[in-house]
């Protein structure tokens, strides 16, 4: 079988994939495409023009939340709890950290103070959220690894660029958070989720929209 991942380069929800591709060690592809300019045959395969796009031999996965779970049951479904509300909650926290993606992007884009403030008292109120959430660790559901980790992973990547001056964290409200965040952060498939060019590309989106968190931390 054939795994080829459709991806842009500073994409959190492609990153997830590719944690969860290369934790479990599965071979595969990687086309990278411009999502300002995407090319005719992407929009041809992607439902909703988004990616990631996993493509199966000759089928079509989308929705990062759905290509990860089937990336873990082809691989023996070690990534999510076996009892079904265990495993319904492991998915509602995972859309709930696909928000907080959604709020980081529109945090580090606002181009005013008024903007900025809204996404981040939204943001600093779901991590207070999943600060009571978790337990002792090491991982979000405890012992075991599991999708929920490698789906909130790229938030902690995408908070920690410019070594951490521009996050969202507050490190003396949510130990428990920042030292799961250190945990993922130090994975290497973690590392490994995002192209060496990953941080002058995230800052040059922000620069080019004009972004207030970036001036804020000019000034
Ligand atoms: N719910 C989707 C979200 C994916 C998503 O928003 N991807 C963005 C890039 S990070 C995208 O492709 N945007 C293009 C567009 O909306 O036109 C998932 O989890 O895969």
């Amino acid at each position: 079988m054939s795994l080829h991942l459709i991806s842009f380069k500073t994409c959190p929800f492609v990153q997830r994939a590719v944690i969860t591709l290369k934790h479990k060690n599965i071979d595969f592809d990687i086309t990278y495409i411009d999502l300002a300019d995407p090319p005719d045959w992407f929009l041809e395969i992607s439902p909703l023009g988004k990616v990631p796009v996993l493509k199966v031999d000759d089928e079509i996965l989308f929705e990062s939340a759905v290509i990860n779970e089937y990336l873990d049951e082809i691989t023996g479904g070690d990534l999510q709890p076996k009892e079904p509300l265990a495993r319904a909650k492991n998915r509602a926290w995972i859309e709930f950290a696909s928000n907080m993606l959604g709020n980081l992007y529109m945090m580090k884009m606002s181009k005013d103070e008024e903007s900025y403030n809204k996404y981040r008292e939204r943001l600093v109120s779901q991590l207070e959220r999943v600060e009571k959430r978790l337990g002792d660790g090491p991982w979000f559901n405890g012992a075991e690894f599991s999708l929920a980790d490698t789906a909130f992973a790229p938030f902690f990547r995408q908070d920690s660029v410019a070594d951490g001056r521009l996050s969202v964290i507050d490190r003396a409200t949510i130990p428990r958070t920042v030292a799961w965040a250190e945990r993922l952060l130090a994975l290497p498939e973690v590392r490994d989720s995002v192209v060496d060019e990953f941080e002058d590309l995230y800052l040059g989106v922000m620069e080019k929209n004009g972004s207030y968190s970036l001036q804020r931390l000019a000034a």
